[in-house]
């Protein structure tokens, strides 16, 4: 039987293409959508969708028992560069949404919960090459702290109250369909906006800014399997890792394409937080306990980008 599913910020840049994924594996009618604003056509279109302000614990309980949901996968977050800017905001909503989901969980409202965690947890005295599962982790942003005391209460309500929740360190996730907000792995999408469109783009990292990144299937893929596993036996935040390139690298490989295209580095405050951050993600442990393999290399990203932003290649 196919779970009822709920997506808490199906209009973000993860939820929009999590729900049509999960419409299409499960079917329309069992994937309800929500968000605090409406999202785009196709998630509008293909099934239902509530208006939802996730810090409400009353209102996701009249979503959950009106749709009898059972699997929820909470992508509702402030990111990390516009965390930033609103400290407090982004504590509030990120812990609020993440408390309402597990206390409805351990109530028995809701069987399974997704929760997405970051590269962010790690900080500026983690290893910086192939990041273990298990290290220091000593974030020095708000959203990166927001993200350890995250796996923190999720291994806390799963030992405690057995609450089956399940939760991936994302990369940097390159997209085309939803444009993403306030991240700092941001500019490996807008590079490709400006690429196309002007054919120059002014970059807020340093040219030899490595950062973990990965293509937006393989990130909905491994959030899919994940959920699919029987339940662990313990609660783990996976490391999954893809590709890691610099703004440098990736703009070579649309060069390739487009010859003539610029890139003017103007580092900010976000080369701060890059900084911080490991270059690459040692990810056995998800390939071992549910064998993730991702699919796209830098070369298939690039022309997958391209494609989808309609640019004839
Ligand atoms: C961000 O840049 O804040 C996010 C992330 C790596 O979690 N994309």
């Amino acid at each position: 039987m196919n779970p009822k599913i709920l997506i808490i910020g199906a209009s973000g840049q993860i939820g929009t293409e999590l729900t049509l994924k999960l419409r299409q594996i499960y079917g329309n009618e069992n994937v309800v959508a929500s968000d605090i604003r409406n999202g785009n056509y196709e998630v509008m279109q293909s099934g239902e969708f509530e208006i939802l302000d996730a810090t409400k614990s009353e209102r996701i309980l009249e979503i959950i028992q009106k749709h009898k949901i059972q699997h929820v996968y909470l992508m509702a977050a402030m990111l990390s560069a516009l965390a930033e800017r609103h400290p407090k905001k982004a504590w509030e909503l990120n812990m609020t949404t993440l408390f309402n989901v597990l206390d409805l969980a351990k109530d028995r409202h809701i069987e399974r919960v997704f929760w997405p965690s970051s590269i962010a947890v790690f900080g500026p005295s983690s290893p910086k090459q192939n990041t273990p599962q298990d290290t220091i982790m000593n974030p020095s942003t708000v959203y990166g702290i927001s993200k350890v005391a995250g796996e923190n209460w999720c291994a806390y309500y799963n030992k405690r109250y057995g609450v089956d929740v399940r939760s991936i360190r994302y990369p940097g996730i390159i997209s085309y369909k939803t444009n993403p907000g306030g991240g700092t792995t941001d500019y490996a999408i807008e590079i490709f906006h400006g690429a196309i469109k002007y054919k120059e783009y002014q970059c807020f990292l340093k040219e030899d800014a490595t950062l973990p990144m990965m293509y937006m299937d393989d990130g909905i893929d491994a959030t899919i399997k994940l959920m699919q596993q029987k339940p662990f036996a313990e609660y783990n935040s996976y490391n999954v890792a893809a590709i890691s390139f610099s703004p440098e690298e990736i703009t070579g490989k649309i060069q390739k394409y487009i010859a003539d295209f610029k890139v003017i580095y103007k580092p900010d405050s976000r080369q701060e937080i890059a900084e911080s951050w490991p270059q690459s993600i040692d990810d056995s442990k998800a390939r071992n306990d549910w064998e993730w393999n991702p699919k796209f290399d830098l070369d298939t990203l690039v022309k997958e980008m391209l494609q989808g932003l309609h640019y004839k290649i």
